[in-house]
């Protein structure tokens, strides 16, 4: 039972497959194994053959797990064997991921280990399942503070800490195409607040400042001219790009850091000081050419308590209402003993950066060059060269783009042309000689040319350091052919054997595309499962309190309550040209019970979870009658739950 089994077929016909894939192994190496079970010795092929009789009954199901090596809760085998990663069926997952949906706009929850995709939130495109941008709140969210896009490029979600721990509050991600930050709630898993950056173009990178989530910083990559309202269209040297740093309960942009070159990725230190980001164009180019001249780029350190020092003294500009600190080379403020931004000098176009979970390196990957680049965090307080902080330099293979840990020292990285991942010694590698292959434990092939990689809560101080994902930019031969344009594949890598290896345990087909993920131990998020109505601002409408009343000559607000299988009217009367106001409350309390309220012709869409309230307006600009319906299969009568919008001609 070394082989690892792909546990997407979680039907009860799977399971037996599966066991008497398992039987056959056991019979064909012929040796009986005994098992002793506390007060009882069973012997293995009896004990799943009774288990397999039973079914799929959770309690069995998790007794066959404990035999052949998988669950949750006692994944070794009985002989001393691999575990095979199964969460059967009833059984739930050790993990949340939260994964970046790249261009889709979204952040989508899976399940780990069992890579069951639980949710998709939407977070800065409007999406019909979950009547996202459909009701006036999200709609105005997406229209006000989000300024109005149809779509954003979501990469980087990261969720908040409390002394470098989840404390399960927020998701945080960007958006690369429109310079946004989001928040996503952690108790109800949606999306509460959107801030447009100013001064920021292609926000990319997304993190938290450690060790309690003081800031989130948005990362702006893409260089534009300060302000880009027509002013130095042909002057790429007055271009710059910013980090913003985002209070996460108000998502108020506090201040922002302009610098030289364009920033990529970025990581925050654990103790409160630093932020890390990678970048390229220290040539200040336009082109793909003139970005790549220089054989050197930069990760650049932000101490922030200097950068809030500057920001006291008045040290800024304001532009667009947010203090921005001049933080290039050349700034007044970087030539003091305790400058604001320290260039640290990489090769060319590093891509990922990340802090160690001890807090003591940041390492950026190499991307166009082979090797790591280890910083040292408390040299680079001290160095008078920021180049004096760099005390490891592993080659580590073609295309390094980022690096996680498992909090026994050692560091993974994604190798995205050699199609590889590649597992180092950090402490080895600041020992060895720069260039040395020496630190390397061992290489694992992933299938195709990785992006990003995750392990599991390797951005704590104390990560679990037993699963890691690769999210693979390409996917080619390993799924059914779906036309040109394929899945990615996330691949789910077991890391907690050091002794065994990495071991592949299975492919994940994912839409377009996953950039980053962040994997948070199950415990330390606490969902609700109903709404709290008070939670809202929206008034709760409860049974008896139904109404629809004229507003004024052309306005009517409907209040209505939403339960099975009814709305409060089984019809609602207006007159061609109201504004018509629907204010619907699921009076629900039983959890999972939700309904939907769908107006034909009228774009109505709105989703009603259990005491969930929700807010539509629209003009009735077509006489008729329309189908108010239920869009959530909600009960045996949910066809049948249905009202009717009357919309009465004027004379
Ligand atoms: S960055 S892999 Cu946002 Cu690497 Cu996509
Ligand atoms: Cu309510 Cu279907």
């Amino acid at each position: 039972m070394t082989e690892h089994t792909d546990d997407t077929d979680d039907t009860i016909e799977g399971h037996e497959r599966e066991l008497s894939a398992v039987r056959e192994e056991h019979d064909d190496a012929d040796d009986d194994v005994s098992l002793s079970l506390p007060g009882l010795s069973v012997d293995r092929r009896d004990f799943m053959k009774a288990g397999a009789a039973v079914g799929a009954a959770t309690a069995s199901a998790g007794c066959l797990d404990a035999l052949s090596g998988g669950g949750s809760a006692d994944q070794e085998t009985a002989s001393g064997g691999a575990k095979n990663h199964k969460v059967a069926p009833g059984e739930l997952d050790d993990y949340y991921a939260f994964l970046s949906g790249g261009h889709s706009g979204e952040i989508r929850v899976m399940g780990v280990p069992s890579m069951r995709e639980l949710l998709r939130i939407p977070v800065f495109t409007p999406e019909p399942a979950s009547g996202y941008g459909y009701d006036d709140r999200t709609s105005e969210m997406l229209e006000e503070e989000g300024g109005g896009y149809s779509w954003g490029d979501t990469h980087h979600p990261r969720v908040s800490q409390t002394d470098n721990d989840y404390d399960g509050r927020w998701a945080f991600v960007n958006d690369k195409a429109n310079g946004r930050m989001a928040r996503i709630d952690l108790e109800y898993f949606e999306t509460d607040a959107i801030v447009d950056i100013p001064n920021q173009q292609g926000t990319h990178g997304a993190c938290c400042l450690l060790p309690d989530t003081k800031y989130v910083f948005g990362v702006g990559e893409f260089r534009v001219p300060m302000q880009n309202d027509g002013r130095d269209l042909d002057d790429p040297e007055a271009y710059t790009s910013t980090i913003a740093a985002i209070n996460p309960e108000t998502m108020n942009v506090e201040w922002e850091v302009e610098v030289d070159g364009n920033m990529d990725n970025g990581d925050g230190g654990k103790d409160g000081r630093w932020f890390f980001t990678t970048g390229y164009n220290s040539e200040h180019a336009t082109t793909e050419s003139g970005m790549t001249k220089a054989d050197r780029d930069w990760v650049k350190a932000f101490d922030v308590p200097a950068i809030e020092a500057a920001v006291e003294n008045g040290d800024y500009e304001e532009i667009n209402g947010v203090p921005v600190v001049d933080g290039t080379r050349e700034s007044p403020l970087n030539q003091s003993d305790r400058p604001v931004v320290r260039y640290v000098p990489t090769p060319k176009s590093p891509h990922g950066v990340s802090v160690t979970p001890d807090g003591d390196y940041a390492i950026a990957s190499g991307k166009l060059d082979p090797t790591c680049t280890v910083i040292d965090v408390e040299k680079l307080a001290e160095a008078d060269d920021p180049a004096d902080a760099i005390v490891g330099r592993p080659r580590v293979g073609m295309g390094p783009l980022h690096t996680a840990y498992d909090g026994r020292g050692h560091a993974y990285t994604t190798l995205f042309i050699d199609s590889q991942v590649a597992k180092w010694d950090i402490e080895a590698a600041v020992e060895a000689e720069a260039g040395s292959e020496d630190p390397i434990v061992e290489k694992i092939d992933v299938h195709y040319n990785p992006g990003h990689l995750i392990a599991s809560e390797s951005y704590t101080a104390d990560p679990e350091g037993d699963y890691l994902i690769s999210l693979n930019k390409l996917s080619k031969d390993r799924f059914l052919n779906v036309g040109p344009l394929k899945p990615e594949n996330d691949q789910l890598i077991y890391i907690g054997d050091d002794e065994e290896g990495m071991q592949l345990v299975k492919d994940k087909p994912s839409y377009a595309e996953p950039h980053d993920a962040s994997i948070v131990s199950a415990d330390k998020i606490d969902p609700a499962d109903v709404y709290d109505p008070s939670d809202y601002d929206a008034e709760f409408v409860a049974e008896g309190d139904e109404s629809i009343e004229r507003i004024d000559d052309s306005t009517v607000h409907v209040k209505t309550y939403v339960k099975r299988n009814e709305y409060a009217f089984p019809e609602i009367r207006v007159q061609e040209g109201d504004e018509v106001r629907i204010t619907a409350s699921n009076v629900e309390e039983t959890s999972d019970i939700t309904h939907g309220m769908a107006i034909p012709e009228y774009d109505v869409d709105l989703a009603l979870a259990p005491q969930d309230t929700r807010e539509v307006t629209f003009t009735a600009d077509e006489p008729g009658v329309y189908w108010v319906y239920c869009s959530y299969f909600c009960s045996a009568l949910h066809l049948e739950m249905r009202s009717r919008l009357i919309v009465e001609p004027s004379e």
